[in-house]
Order: C-alpha cells, then sequence, then structure tokens
C-alpha cells in the first residue's frame, strides 16, 4: 500500500463543487426543462458553441468567497474538497494560457481555482481539482460535440496534447500542492494516453492522487459509480461520488434533496465499506451555495461533531456477512472499537441483536456517554451462533442515528455464514 494514499484513507468524508458556466441556465434552456445533469444542458440540449459561449459574457459570480466555502466545508465535517477545473463543457474555471474559453475571459475575471487554493492551503484544507479529458464540447477534436463539429475530422490526439497536457500541467504547477486529479469519464480513451496523463500528473506531482476514472486501473483507487455504495466491506479505498439532489450542476428546479438522516446513512454506510463519500454542492450563477444544501450540510456537519469518533478512522469490519435490520457498523481496527449506528431505534425491551461477531465486548456506551450499557454476549455452540444484545436507553438519545460504542477485546471478526463443516 502506497503512503501517498494516507490522507485519502483517513479524510471519509469530501465535498465536491460542481460550478461552471452551466450554472446560470441552471437546468432550463428557453424554457425548455433539460433532462438528467444540469452540467450537461449544452449536449442534452445540443446547445450550439457559439451560443453557449455567449454565457462567459454574463458570467459574474459577485458573490462567490473562497474562504467561506471552505470554511463551512471544514464546519460540515469535510477534509478535502474537489472542484471542476474543467468540466465537459471545456471552459475553465481558472486563468489557462492555452485557451480562451475561461473565467478570465468573463465580466468576472478573476481566477477560481487560484482563489480556492489560497483559501484551502491557508485553512488547511486539501484542494483536489476535477477535470473532464476526454469529453470537451468547445474543442473540435475534444470528445462528445457532435452538433457542431463533424466527427470525422476528428484527431483526438490534437485535443490530448494541444489542451490537456497543457492544462493538467498548469493545474499542476501553478497553484501549489493538489490532493488529487479528478478524471471523468475516460470512454473508449486509449490506454497509453491515459497512461501518459497519469505520468504527466506524476511528473508534475509525484504525491498527487489520481481517481479511478483515469481509466484501465491507472488510478490510485477506484471509483463507485455516482451515488452506488458496495454491498461489501473493501480493503483497498475507495469512492463513491454522491448528489444531495439529482444534480451535480446547479439547478432552479430541483429541490428533490436528501434529508440529513439520509446523507448520514450514506457517509456510514460508505465508510463502513471501507469507502469515501464525497458529496456534492453546485453552486449558483452568483457564486451562491444553495440554502437547502448547506442546512443539510450543516445538519451533518453537527451529527459529525458529536459522533465523529465513529467516522474518521473507521472502516468495515473485513467480510462481516449481515444486513442489520436496525442499522450498520463501522469499526476502528487500531482501538478494536466498533460502531452500532442504530438507525430504527427498538422499542420495548429496548435491545438491539448484532450476530455474526466472534470477539468480545468488554465495554459498552452510548458514544459520548460514559455510562456503560448492559449487555448480554452468548455463543451456541450447535447453531455455531455469536449473538451480542445491546439494552439500550428507554428513550432515544438521537433520532438521526444513535451510536453505541462497543470497545472489543481484540481485533474485530466475523463470523462466516455456510453450512460447511470446519
Ligand atoms: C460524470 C459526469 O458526467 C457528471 O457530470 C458528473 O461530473 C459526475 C461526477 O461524473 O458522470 C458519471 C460518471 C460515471 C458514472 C455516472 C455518472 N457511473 O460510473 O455510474
Amino acid at each position: 500500500m502506497s503512503d501517498k494514499l494516507q490522507w485519502f484513507r483517513e479524510a471519509k468524508y469530501g465535498l465536491f463543487i460542481h460550478w461552471g458556466l452551466y450554472a446560470i441556465p441552471g437546468g432550463t434552456w428557453k424554457g425548455q426543462p433539460s433532462p438528467h445533469g444540469t452540467e450537461w444542458i449544452m449536449k442534452n440540449m445540443k446547445i450550439p458553441l457559439a451560443e453557449y459561449k455567449e454565457l462567459a459574457k454574463q458570467f459574474n459570480p459577485v458573490d462567490f468567497d473562497p474562504y467561506y466555502y471552505v470554511r463551512q466545508a471544514k464546519k460540515w465535517g469535510m477534509k478535502y474538497i474537489v472542484f471542476t477545473a474543467k468540466h465537459h463543457d471545456g471552459f475553465a474555471m481558472y486563468d489557462t494560457k492555452v485557451s480562451d474559453y475561461s473565467i478570465i475571459n468573463t465580466p468576472y475575471g478573476k481566477d477560481i481555482v487560484r482563489q480556492l487554493a489560497d483559501a484551502c492551503r491557508d485553512e488547511n484544507m486539501t484542494l483536489c481539482l476535477y477535470y473532464s479529458q476526454m469529453q470537451d464540447w468547445e474543442h473540435p477534436d475534444g470528445n462528445g460535440n457532435t452538433w457542431d463539429f463533424n466527427l470525422k475530422n476528428q484527431d483526438f490526439k490534437r485535443y490530448f496534447y494541444g489542451k490537456v497536457v497543457p492544462q493538467v500541467k498548469e493545474l499542476l504547477t501553478n497553484y501549489g500542492k493538489i490532493g488529487m486529479v479528478w478524471f471523468d469519464t475516460p470512454y473508449d480513451m486509449p490506454i497509453e494516453l491515459c497512461r501518459e496523463l497519469a505520468d504527466v500528473v506524476h511528473e508534475c506531482q509525484p504525491e498527487c492522487l489520481i481517481n479511478g476514472r483515469i481509466g484501465y486501473c491507472l488510478g490510485d483507487f477506484r471509483e463507485a459509480a455516482d451515488n452506488a455504495i458496495p454491498v461489501l466491506s473493501q480493503e483497498e479505498c475507495w469512492e463513491s461520488p454522491m448528489t444531495l439532489n439529482h444534480t451535480w450542476g446547479y439547478s432552479h428546479t430541483d429541490d428533490n434533496f436528501k434529508d440529513p438522516k439520509t446523507v448520514i446513512e450514506n457517509l456510514v454506510r460508505v465508510v463502513g465499506k471501507g469507502g469515501n463519500l464525497v458529496l456534492n454542492v453546485g453552486p449558483d450563477e452568483f457564486g451562491k451555495i444553495p440554502e437547502r444544501s448547506e442546512e443539510i450540510l450543516s445538519e451533518v456537519g453537527k451529527w459529525l461533531e458529536v459522533n465523529g469518533k465513529s467516522i474518521y478512522g473507521t472502516t468495515g469490519i473485513p467480510n462481516f456477512p449481515y444486513m442489520l435490520p436496525w442499522g450498520d457498523l463501522t469499526y476502528n481496527d487500531e482501538t478494536h472499537t466498533l460502531y452500532l449506528h442504530v438507525k430504527n431505534y427498538p422499542n420495548f425491551p429496548y435491545r438491539i441483536l448484532l450476530t455474526g461477531l466472534k470477539t468480545k465486548a468488554i465495554a459498552v456506551n452510548i458514544l459520548g456517554s460514559k455510562k456503560p450499557l448492559k449487555i448480554s454476549q452468548s455463543y451456541e455452540i450447535a447453531r455455531d451462533e455469536n449473538r451480542l444484545y445491546v439494552f439500550l436507553p428507554e428513550e432515544c438519545p438521537d433520532d438521526i442515528d444513535t451510536v453505541v460504542e462497543v470497545k472489543l477485546e481484540d481485533k474485530a471478526k466475523a463470523q462466516t455464514v455456510g453450512t460447511a463443516k470446519k
């Protein structure tokens, strides 16, 4: 296991920011709603490049305050930020010498990545940059724009060497230490070019991580499908990118937000399967984070302030076989502490049952309280079944997720489920 993954393995929870020109239409073009992600509006509505480019003449996010973003992310319990330096539309949110299509040529005119990089450095926050390497709807040789350009004349290498490589170099030379480059949608990009791109990153910043979506397992960890969580705990690092509503970019209409309880449930599940959750906000055209997003994230942050020990530093129990009717597990392998996340609080007699844990529990309490909880742990020899009952207080301490801390005698060991004779 390479050491440079350490910060990532410890981080658990990050903030994804999808922000670009698409925040202006916010999912609606000439009165017509655009299907799927609002950041895909140009492609989904086949907006001619010349028309889409007009948005740049309007972009003036006067409310953008990089320090506010970074401080909020910290308050919300997040340990890294992933920002869209260039999304599929091809527009650079930073000062690039490679193309005129950037934030510099807007009424706003200031480098967003620079401001975020400064704020992150001052606030001790890890900055990661999203870069769409394959799709670029502005470049005649980039992938995806079939309505402005004739694909027959395309030369992907011209785009790759003319825009991708020099832009990634800019991003990794001009903004200090970058934690990770977050590539996306590699589709069928040739493996040699993906390798070259990884080399470019490593040459510029050997410590910089590369996410799984560079393709062909060339990244440092695997990216789950958007909003997806694996069933089994994974030993290697992975990450789950997740939206708060149903879109990555800002939307005027989508208020289908996950509530804080659901977000916490997702965070616990991802972390309990050995992963990181990178949770998205889509700022509006003025640079304001949607109010509802802020409300949800601050609720989650408050829960983390009390229950952070059950998230940071934890993963899952390798091969733990059961789904649990009352909630989920996270586990700290260094301290041999198990955390039971009780989402469905039991009625009388106020007990929960954990089956499948072979290790002896030596002390059990609600996280943050010193008062010991009554337990009963047994092994039924004929059935080969381990049981741990925990008796909870009558009154539910936390409606969202009551965390029970279980100190174990040794490393947690899970029971195997099967009938084979041992
Ligand atoms: C991609 C982008 O197209 C999208 O705009 C956003 O940036 C998101 C984070 O990533 O969309 C994907 C990529 C991969 C999957 C789904 C959506 N996937 O593997 O399921």
